[in-house]
């Protein structure tokens, strides 16, 4: 199980690289990689269990933050109404942005990263919308729109695959600047 210990944190080289693609079927190692990925996600919104491990509640994971450069992430978005069922649980796999919303969309609190110790102030601008295509762990095609939440999450976990980090969309003159075409979610 993955720990924080294991979390490899901001200025460590495998956090910017380009993570390559996974071949399927998948290796026992890459399979073990995933459940492992999103095993963390689980455990961690286990408010018992993550006091008890002294994790941070994550929502996302992608491989190079365990330093492993696979197109692979762990996405887990957790449905207050219903906890049963999740807005959206997957390991993304060679996942694809195959269209973006003109709209914008930001979340009014910023964000964070399991990989980044620091607060880094400032809306971090995004896609309202995306269209994503991927492959599950058994390696079926999936092709689904999300918005608002689910979107963010998704695009943040596809950038680290990709080498960026949170941090990289905040406007260093004006971190709190608007834009016209901008929804902000709390
Ligand atoms: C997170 N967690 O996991 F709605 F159970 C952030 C951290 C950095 C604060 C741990 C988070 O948003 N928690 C959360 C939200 C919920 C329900 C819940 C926990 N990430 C993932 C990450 O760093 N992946 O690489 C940061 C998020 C910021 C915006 C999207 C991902
Ligand atoms: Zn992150």
């Amino acid at each position: 199980m993955f720990l924080m210990k294991d979390i490899v944190r901001d200025g460590d080289p495998v956090l910017r690289q380009q993570a390559k693609k996974v071949e399927f079927p998948l290796s026992p190692e890459d399979r073990k990689l995933a459940d492992d990925l999103m095993e963390y996600l689980v455990v961690s919104q286990n408010e018992e269990l993550c006091k008890k491990y002294k994790l941070r509640a994550g929502v996302g994971l992608a491989a190079p933050q365990v330093g492993v450069s696979k197109m692979m992430a762990s996405v887990l978005v957790p449905n207050e109404e219903d906890p049963e069922n999740p807005i959206f649980k997957d390991v993304i796999i060679n996942p694809v942005i195959v269209s973006n919303a003109v709209q914008r969309c930001a979340l009014t609190e910023g964000e964070g990263c399991l990989s980044v110790d620091e607060d880094v102030p400032g809306y971090v601008p995004r896609s309202a919308r995306i269209t994503l295509k991927y492959q599950d762990v058994d390696g079926n095609e999936h092709q689904l729109r999300l918005k608002n939440y689910p979107a963010i999450v998704c695009q943040h976990e596809i950038d680290h695959l990709h080498g960026t980090l949170f941090y990289d969309h905040i406007d260093k003159e004006n971190p709190y600047s608007r834009s016209e075409n901008e929804i902000f979610i709390s």
